[in-house]
């Protein structure tokens, strides 16, 4: 496996050579939103200023090929992250809509009074409102998968204790975007399985920066968002396995998703279609297509070594400060961790924090990370500081955010 030349990838971000507050851009916050390469960029200038057109309905040529570059983004999402095909593939908004896709849908009609969903104490709001409003409606009950008691890890022994509950859905993320934490969600699909559930995988912050295959997974439903992964904004995807999205209805209604409507009745058009009304993001989804292009040409093993070694490099230079937390599994287990590094400075608030780092044009993200039980009940904190990085970000970058953790220290006097 190659070793990621990171300037050489960093000329691709030109946002990487702007400043913000008088000082070159620290990018600190792609588990937010991750930057993009110019070719994502120029080639969704591209469709507007060339071949502008609606999909599936023009009989003329740059229909035709916008038609084209939509269907072949699929089908790169597909190979991606090894789905059986493109009809697997159901673009939506975001991660957020992935999931409310799969409640709404599979959910709402297989959820009865007095049954059980199961998810984890570690799960981004995305994959928690979704499934508390379903019980709500139904009369179900959410269960959690605990942390075990280092905090970093799921406690697979509490799984199991769950999964005699015979949960009918067991939805769990695959990274967690406060911890970084790493779940085995092969492991964790092959036991709900067991149990008879159909599993969803939150894979928003996995499959940006790991190598992911979900037919090796087996997940029922996987859900993951364009914009972490150099990709635009307004873009997402829920992936299923053929079998169970031909039994879902549609949550939504109108053009493009229908095969044939009479002022009595309609019927349903073909995967992926069914699930997509009305005209979709055509750009985005031309857009996502070029940076999947883009991951590939790097490679996910090259991005995953690069990002396992920034963190290691991230924990180690934290370590050594005093008055400072890192939260989530340590250096000795860095396989197990994504490049996301929580962390609090004794005696000052996190927003402090990050007000200061901004100062010196360095962005992190401070808050409870849409993620409030397990920052604040779980952990026990109010707020937390965060770092992420990714396959542009490099040590330097890292010893400006220790450096401005210093300055921090300095004007607390902590
Ligand atoms: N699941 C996880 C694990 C996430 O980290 C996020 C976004 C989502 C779902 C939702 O993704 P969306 O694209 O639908 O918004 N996480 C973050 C974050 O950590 N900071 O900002 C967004």
């Amino acid at each position: 496996m190659a070793d990621l030349d990171v300037d050489r990838v960093r000329e691709d971000f030109p946002i990487l050579a702007t400043n913000t507050n008088g000082k070159r851009l620290v990018y600190l916050d792609s588990a937010a939103t991750s930057q993009k390469p110019s070719s994502v960029i120029d080639s969704i200038d591209e469709y507007y200023r060339k071949y502008n057109a609606n999909i599936h309905r023009g009989i003329y040529k740059i229909a035709e090929e916008a038609t084209e570059a939509y269907i072949k983004s699929k089908e790169k999402v597909a190979k991606f992250i090894n789905a059986g095909s493109m009809e697997e593939i159901i673009y939506v908004r975001n991660c957020t809509e992935a999931i409310n896709l799969a409640a709404l849908s599979y959910g709402e009609a297989n959820v009865q009074k007095g049954d059980h969903i199961l998810i984890s104490q570690m799960e981004h709001h995305s994959n928690m409102v979704p499934w508390m409003e379903l019980v709500r409606r139904k009369g179900a009950k959410l269960d959690y998968i605990e942390l075990d008691n280092d905090n970093g890890k799921l406690d697979m022994g509490s799984l199991d204790r769950m999964l005699e509950n015979s949960p009918k859905i067991v939805a769990v993320t695959h990274a967690s975007n406060v911890l970084g934490t790493i779940n085995d969600a092969k492991e964790i699909t092959k036991r709900a399985h067991k149990n008879g559930a159909v599993v969803l995988i939150d894979g928003a912050q996995s499959v940006p920066h790991m190598e992911v295959d979900v037919k090796d997974i087996d997940s029922d439903f996987f859900a993951f968002s364009a914009h972490k992964m150099l990709g635009p904004t307004g873009i997402g995807v829920l992936h299923s396995k053929s079998s169970l999205l031909e039994k879902m209805e549609p949550i939504i209604g109108g053009g493009d998703m229908i095969r044939s409507v009479t002022y009595e009745s309609c019927t349903w058009n073909d995967l992926p279609w069914k699930f997509e009304a009305g005209t979709s993001d055509i750009s985005g989804g031309i857009g996502f297509g070029v940076a999947i292009d883009y991951l590939n040409g790097i490679g996910m093993g090259s991005i995953r070594k690069h990002e396992m070694n920034l963190t290691a490099y991230a924990l180690d230079s934290l370590s050594r400060i005093e008055g400072v937390k890192v939260f989530g599994l340590g250096k000795d287990s860095i396989a197990e961790r994504a490049g996301v590094v929580s962390f609090s400075i004794d005696g000052v608030h996190p927003h402090d924090v990050a007000q200061i780092f901004d100062s010196e044009g360095i962005a992190i993200r401070a808050g409870h990370h849409c993620a409030m039980p397990l920052v604040t009940e779980r952990l026990g904190v109010p707020a937390l500081s965060r770092m992420s990085f990714y396959l542009y970000n490099k040590e330097s970058e890292i010893d400006a955010a220790i450096n401005a953790i210093n300055k921090v220290k300095q004007i607390f006097r902590v």
